[in-house]
C-alpha cells in the first residue's frame, strides 16, 4: 500500500468491508435529505465505525499513531442529485481558527465553516480514503485519478489538462466495501451516474500531524 500510494497516489485497500461495517455506514445516510448530493459529518465520529477501526492499522502504517480523520463527507451521487466535477486538486483543509500563518492562504468562511489552502506539504502528507456502499461501474459515477499527478505540488488551472494527458486517467471501480486509497494533492475527478444507479460513499481526510503556528484541524477543537 505505502509504495503503490507513493508511487501511483491511489490504491485500493486489501480488504473488504464486511456486511455489518457496510450497515453501519448505511445508517449515516439516512441523515441526508433526499435532494441533497453530498453531507459534512462530524469527523471525530467516524473514529468510532467499525468500517475505521477496519482501516486505523493501514492508516497508522502509512502516517503513524495520530493519524486521525480531520474532514468526513458523505457522498451519495443517484437521480435528483446527480453531479459531475471536473479535474482538481483538493487544495483546503477546515481550520478552528484564523490565525495568519506563512503559507496558509487564501482563507474562505462560509456559514460556521472556516477553510484556508495550506502548504502543498500539509496536504502531501494526508490520505483520503473513499468507503464505497454500493458497486461503481465505469457508468456510476466512479472517481477518476491522474497518476502520479499527486507528486507535482499545486497544478495551476491552467496546467491540468496538459498534466492529465502526460499522467493518463484511471478509473476506481469498486464492489460494495471496497476502499480506495489517495494521496490527497492528487488529480481527480468524476461524471454523473447513470440514471437509476446509486453511489454511496463515505470520504474521510486523514491527517497525523498537527498544524504549524498555533492553528488547528476543526475536527481537533470539536
Ligand atoms: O465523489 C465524487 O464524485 C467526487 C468527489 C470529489 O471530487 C471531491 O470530494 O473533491
Amino acid at each position: 500500500m505505502r509504495a503503490r500510494l507513493a508511487d501511483r497516489g491511489y490504491a485500493r485497500w486489501d480488504g473488504r468491508l464486511d456486511a455489518a461495517a457496510c450497515d453501519a455506514l448505511a445508517d449515516l445516510f439516512g441523515h441526508l435529505p433526499p435532494d441533497q448530493p453530498g453531507l459534512r459529518i462530524d469527523p471525530t465520529r467516524c473514529a468510532a465505525l467499525a468500517a475505521y477501526r477496519a482501516i486505523a492499522p493501514t492508516l497508522i502504517d502509512l502516517l503513524g499513531p495520530r493519524a486521525r480523520p480531520v474532514r468526513a463527507l458523505l457522498f451519495d451521487k443517484r437521480d435528483g442529485a446527480n453531479w459531475a466535477l471536473g479535474w482538481h486538486q483538493d487544495r483546503t483543509v477546515k481550520v478552528a481558527e484564523w490565525i495568519d500563518v506563512p503559507g496558509f492562504g487564501p482563507w474562505t468562511r462560509k456559514q460556521d465553516r472556516l477553510h484556508v489552502a495550506p502548504p502543498i506539504a500539509v496536504l502531501a502528507a494526508m490520505v483520503t480514503v473513499r468507503l464505497h456502499l454500493d458497486p461503481v461501474g465505469p457508468d456510476n459515477g466512479p472517481l477518476h485519478v491522474a497518476p502520479g499527478s499527486h507528486r507535482l505540488g499545486v497544478i495551476a488551472e491552467a496546467a491540468i489538462d496538459a498534466v492529465v494527458e502526460r499522467c493518463g486517467s484511471a478509473v476506481c471501480l469498486a464492489e460494495a466495501g471496497d476502499i480506495w486509497f489517495y494521496a490527497t494533492p492528487i488529480l481527480h475527478g468524476s461524471a454523473r451516474a447513470a440514471s437509476g444507479r446509486r453511489r454511496r460513499v463515505l470520504q474521510m481526510d486523514i491527517a497525523a500531524a498537527d498544524l504549524p503556528g498555533g492553528l488547528r484541524w476543526a475536527a481537533d477543537a470539536l
